[in-house]
């Protein structure tokens, strides 16, 4: 069984004008693709081969960098597009709002802890609204296409929203402007899907 590059659940001109189409279009065909290609040949003939991607990444060997680098890549944007949503934006209601709001006050102290690890990720990265066993959530940040899953990244429980800050997740439309891509990805978040995702894993 090899990991298969998903589909959008929309078309890659919904997001507009937020995140435009040919970033959304080499992005998904050419970078998650690449991800996919490279975790699968990585893993071919080993026995990481039939394990679920997060079962590869919580007993990560971190000194796997192809794995790290395309496993995490992997995953990372499978819940990238999952969380956006052209009937996005808005706050989370229920269960993750409480969970929220218990964490930074509010809806807006989220949203700043959140833009500002987004903003301050030097290079590229990700940065992540988590959720821990017992339903406590935590915003971090990590390099590369690591993520909270992988051992001793400094952040920890299972992402629940992401957002890419590499430059070819913005810089087409945005070009240095990374503050603007982060307050515009505000507009796409699909909470109902992050709401999905802390059931999930709380
Ligand atoms: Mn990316």
């Amino acid at each position: 069984m090899s990991f298969q590059l998903p589909n959008l659940p929309y078309a890659y001109d919904a997001l507009e004008p937020h995140i435009d189409a040919r970033t959304m279009e080499i992005h998904h065909t050419k970078h998650h693709n690449g991800y996919t290609t490279k975790l699968n040949g990585a893993i071919a003939g080993t026995d990481l081969e039939g394990k679920s991607i997060e079962d590869i990444l919580s007993n990560l060997d971190m000194s796997n960098m192809a794995v790290r680098n395309n496993g995490g890549g992997y995953f990372n944007h499978c819940l990238y597009w999952e969380v956006m949503s052209p009937d996005g934006g808005g706050s989370p209601e229920g269960a993750l709002a409480s969970a929220i709001n218990a964490a930074f006050g509010s809806f807006n102290g989220f949203k700043d802890a959140f833009s500002t690890a987004a903003a301050g990720r030097f290079g590229s990265g990700w940065a992540w609204l988590c959720v821990h066993k017992g339903g406590k959530v935590e915003v971090c940040s990590t390099a590369n296409q690591d993520n909270s899953l992988m051992p001793g990244v400094g952040c920890g429980g299972h992402p629940i929203l992401g957002i890419d800050v590499w430059e070819h997740a913005y810089y087409l439309h945005y070009q240095n402007r990374r503050p603007d891509y982060i307050e515009a990805f505000f507009n796409v978040i699909n909470w109902e899907k992050v709401a999905e995702q802390f059931e999930a894993h709380k």
